[in-house]
């Protein structure tokens, strides 16, 4: 892979680093454990690895609160270390993408610590401060200087006592928001960016890069009801957000073709997503959407909806057109703050292995790069949770909180914690069988799922028919067949409940991918079914009878190529 655009003949495998591999026993995941499973990744054919935060961080939000930039966190391992594993990840042509946390800092970066000393520092302006409220004593419920919410709950603004002004944090109280106005932050920003490359790192995945410029009147936001407002019409993909992205790829990028930027943009809609894709405007080369991580919810991430695959296609499809002639999309179901992909999309039970193999061809097969999280490939199901107590993110502990102070029912925010938890996607990895899962020696920081006992890593490279080897053969598809990276795409069927069907077409080669998502067979109900029945099988879930036409078994998937 290489050459301008090489990213599209790529899978991404993400690592959280805490839940990964424990190397030293201390029961958090370090930079050790991943150079020692190397091996697990070069066997899974994937090409490029994107770590979450492993800098200096007192993980108020697992290293999303970074105190700095330009080193390792201690937990996970050394400077050396890291420039290890980088060596080791090349040598197995393997590329190395870095977490870029910068919306915001922990506060207890020394640029917070300087911003916060005294309101004339030079980098008070690098924080958003501001006064309370006309007329409301500062400090007191209700004298925020605007009504935003914050997304683990709580106000988006902290009162500083020392200096007696508010300073924003759309994150957690410990992540004050950067101010990107002022020239002398982005200048920091970009200079600690060059400094990684120089340092051979493979590109960036931006943190809520679409955050970054803010409405600098800061206004009000529409009422929530709970005393907040909903502020994100500031803030997503403010007004100078592609001048931003522009000016960071002139000051970082022009000239490194090697490098893979996407961002991660909440809220980000395919006309824009189109803009910041579209390889003449120099942004960024793929975006996170959350459009269709979106369909099971409703006002809040923890109304939770039913599964709904018309409403899923209807999305992947309006993307897969809307990026179809300029930009391009990132693939994903899952990562490390979204429910496991198989719990939530396929069938946790009876058909974990077929429906985990189907949701990974039918991804993987649509126009775009296809990104992996940890334990996906083993089809990592959603943990059991005994109660509240048993939830340990900042924001599904905030949002426990918060939620049956006001009154709600605590049974009712509890069921919904299980389903959408950010924890379930950070039990860690399970390795093998034995108690711990193979993670770690000593006491994990969170507990490893008992279903470690069937499924994990070992069992998974023994089972020539396991979701892994399955996950193997969809990147060697990638690397083989330029019609997975390159063809065009039309979506099938788009009013069937229960089929997910779709063509991929370059020059006279067509792919056919047909998924059955329900436990019942299912019919592909196409013109040309007999002769694509008959069609070249690239890859499969179940044996096929070719006599038998285009009937699936309950999460069967196929594709065929003529
Ligand atoms: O998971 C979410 C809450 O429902 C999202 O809103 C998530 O917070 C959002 O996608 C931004 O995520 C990223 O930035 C956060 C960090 O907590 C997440 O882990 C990270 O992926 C703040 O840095």
């Amino acid at each position: 892979l290489s050459g301008p655009g090489w990213w599209k003949s790529a899978v991404v495998y993400q690592i959280y680093p805490r839940s990964f591999a424990d190397s030293d026993g201390d029961g958090i995941g370090d930079l050790g454990g991943i150079i020692a499973k190397l091996d697990h990744l070069a066997q899974l054919g994937i090409d490029v690895l994107w770590l979450s935060p492993v800098y200096p961080s007192p993980q108020d939000d697992n290293g999303y609160d970074i105190s700095d930039y330009q080193d390792i966190e201690p937990l996970f391992g050394t400077l050396e270390q890291f420039d290890e594993l980088l060596a080791a990840a090349h040598d197995r042509g393997i590329r190395l993408v870095m977490d870029l946390v910068v919306n915001h800092t922990s506060d207890e970066h020394p640029w917070f610590t300087a911003s916060r000393s005294n309101t004339g520092d030079p980098k008070r302006d690098w924080y958003w401060w501001r006064p309370a409220r006309e007329g409301f004593e500062p400090g007191t419920p209700g004298a925020e200087p605007n009504n935003w919410s914050s997304f683990f709950s709580g106000p988006a603004w902290e009162f500083d006592e020392a200096s007696g002004e508010y300073y924003l944090h759309l994150f957690s109280r410990k992540q004050p928001d950067l101010n990107w106005e002022n020239l002398q932050v982005r200048e920091a920003v970009y200079a600690m960016m060059r400094w990684w490359l120089d340092r051979g790192v493979d590109g960036f995945r931006m943190d809520v890069i679409n955050l970054i410029s803010k409405d600098t009147a800061l206004p009000d936001g529409r009422p929530t009801g709970d005393g907040l407002g909903d502020g994100t019409a500031s803030y997503t993909c403010g007004p100078r957000i592609h001048e931003f992205l522009h000016e960071m790829h002139e000051q970082v990028f022009a000239g490194r073709d090697a490098v893979l930027t996407v961002g991660e943009m909440p809220g980000v809609t395919v006309e824009e997503a189109a803009l910041f894709t579209d390889p003449e405007r120099a942004e960024v080369d793929m975006v996170f959407q959350f459009e269709h991580v979106g369909l099971d919810q409703g006002a809040t991430k923890w109304d939770v909806l039913p599964r709904d695959l018309l409403a899923l296609k209807r999305s992947f499809g309006r993307w897969q057109d809307g990026l179809a002639d300029r930009g391009w999309n990132s693939l994903y179901w899952n990562n490390h703050d979204q429910p496991r992909a198989v719990s939530r999309f396929g069938d946790d039970g009876e058909f974990r292995v077929a429906s985990a193999k189907t949701l990974g061809a039918v991804l993987h097969l649509h126009r775009g790069t296809p990104y992996v999280y940890q334990g996906e490939e083993l089809g990592m199901t959603n943990a059991p949770f005994d109660g509240p107590g048993a939830f340990l993110d900042i924001e599904s502990v905030n949002h426990y909180a918060a939620a049956t102070a006001l009154g709600a029912n605590g049974d009712d925010v509890l069921a919904a914690l299980r389903v959408m938890s950010r924890d379930n996607a950070r039990t860690p990895m399970q390795w093998d069988d034995s108690p711990h899962g193979g993670f770690t020696t000593g006491t994990p920081w969170a507990p490893v799922n008992p279903n470690t006992t069937e499924i994990n890593a070992a069992a998974a490279l023994a089972d020539p028919d396991s979701v892994f080897h399955h996950y193997r053969a969809l990147a060697d598809l990638r690397h083989s067949v330029p019609a997975v990276v390159h063809g065009d795409f039309t979506m099938l069927l788009p009013d069937d409940p229960t089929v997910y069907a779709f063509t991929r077409r370059l020059d006279d080669v067509t792919l056919l991918v047909v998924g059955n998502f329900s436990g019942s067979p299912a019919t592909v109900d196409i013109p040309d079914a007999a002769d694509w029945a008959r069609a070249e099988l690239l890859l499969g879930t179940h044996p096929v009878d070719a006599g038998a036409g285009l009937t699936l078994q309950p999460w069967e998937s196929r594709v065929l190529r003529r």
